[in-house]
């Protein structure tokens, strides 16, 4: 092996280990949390509370201290989307969980539009959950 292999078989392990690396130092994936419901049904009416989980889906495991946003309500799954009702947050029970009241003016599907930031992580969480309002 003469010097001009040795340095560029020194080179390509430099590369390697600098693309083997990324991935290992890189944030954890925005994509790896997930809002899920904690009731899939509610009671029509006024004043109902909707609580969801926000999880990291690797760990399994709650993320508390998410700042949540741009929450819409409205019944998009039963084809009306122009039915909309005001979505008040309201202090969460346990850490990872964020409580929602809204007033479920009718019977049906209503699709909970979410955006959280989670600490530490760029991107943001973006999901939209379906609750079914009963009689
Ligand atoms: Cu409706």
């Amino acid at each position: 092996m003469n010097i001009t292999t040795a340095q560029r078989a020194f080179a390509a392990v430099l590369i390697g280990i600098s693309i083997m690396g990324v991935p290992r130092f890189a944030f954890a994936d925005i994509k790896e949390y997930e809002f899920q419901l904690v009731e899939p049904t509610v009671q029509a009416g006024a004043d109902k509370v909707v609580t969801v989980r926000l999880v990291n889906k690797k760990t399994g495991k709650p993320v508390p201290d998410a700042v949540i946003f741009a929450s819409r309500l409205d019944m998009a799954p039963d084809g009306m989307q122009e039915m909309v009702t005001k979505v008040t947050p309201m202090p969460g029970t346990e850490p990872g969980t964020y409580r929602f009241k809204a007033t479920f003016g009718m019977a049906g599907r209503w699709q909970l539009s979410l955006g959280a930031k989670v600490q530490g992580e760029t991107g943001t969480v973006e999901s939209k959950l379906v609750v079914t309002a009963q009689k």
